[in-house]
């Protein structure tokens, strides 16, 4: 009987030391992960824009003088329609030297079997961020298709000389759920471009929302539309119920609107949009539908 509990004993104490050792290389393992996480990270970073997101060579080019070697980065690595960032970087043709100071002034262009169009754009300012990008963004309004798609032009003004570029956009996709809705002013026939910029990925709680308005003015004029009231109520249709506490988007600057967006839970939402100019209603019928 003794005997036998000291073998127990004896035994247990084997697996506790077996349990220990067994932590000890769990730890191990885990280390070697997380170095392993790092590094892979690392080098999935190797291009990161100004917020630290990787970025997508999209195409580029020379300048029209030949001096300058022009590419185009985004955060995707397929254009969409709807609002991209755009990271450009500029390097001297011959000695390969970044450009860090430059006047870059955007001009989309899309050419349709008919017609041309522009679209609405942000220039990037003059001075390159630290990882040498020049930032700015165009909405896309349309797809782009076989027979009819976009460019990208640009005119530079570098160290006091002028010349221009012309990126061909390798293609502008329509994603599947649109981040991107136009609406017809009931007051004077106005076309507007309502853009999703956040969340873009979305969560369960309050999220911190910004969307784009702009107007088309001319084929190749799209302004920005500052002085728009916004209204947001999300739906989510399959389970009818609504959610509290959204905070309808304000104008901040440049045709951004921001506000807040409650999901309450994951799934299938409608986001109903209602725009005003003043008092006087513009578009009432308008959503956007996220789903996560
Ligand atoms: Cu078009």
């Amino acid at each position: 009987m003794e005997l036998s509990e000291n073998k127990i004993l004896n035994c247990s104490g084997g697996f506790h030391r077996v349990a220990r050792i067994f932590k000890m290389k769990k730890t191990t393992i885990s280390i070697l992960i997380f170095f392993i996480l790092f590094i892979i990270s690392c080098e999935k970073n190797d291009d990161p824009g100004s917020d630290g997101s990787e970025l997508y060579k999209i195409s580029g080019t020379v300048s029209e003088d030949g001096n300058y070697a022009i590419d185009l980065y985004a955060l995707t690595d397929t254009l969409f329609e709807g609002y991209n960032r755009m990271f450009i970087s500029l390097k001297n043709n011959d000695s390969g030297n970044p450009v860090s100071e430059a006047g870059i002034k955007l001009k989309p262009m899309m050419n349709m079997v008919g017609m041309k169009h522009a679209a609405p754009c942000e220039d990037p300012g003059e001075t390159a961020d630290e990882d040498g990008y020049f930032e700015g963004a165009v909405v896309f309004i349309m797809p782009s298709n076989p027979d009819e798609g976009w460019e990208l032009g640009m005119d530079l003004s570098i160290s006091g000389t002028e010349t221009s570029a012309k990126i061909e956009i390798p293609g502008v996709v329509q994603p599947e759920e649109p981040v991107l809705v136009k609406f017809i002013s009931a007051i004077d026939q106005k076309k507007y471009f309502v853009s999703c910029v956040q969340p873009a990925n979305p969560e369960v709680g309050i999220n911190d929302c910004e969307f784009t308005i702009h107007y088309k003015e001319s084929m190749m004029s799209f302004p920005a539309a500052k002085d728009l009231g916004m209204e947001i109520e999300p739906e989510m249709p399959s389970m009818e119920h609504g959610s509290p506490n959204n905070v309808n988007p304000v104008h901040v600057s440049g045709g951004h609107y921001e506000g807040k967006l409650n999901f309450t839970m994951t799934g299938w939402w409608r986001v109903h949009m209602t725009f005003k100019k003043g008092d006087v209603l513009l578009s009432d019928d308008t959503y956007m539908d996220i789903t996560f």
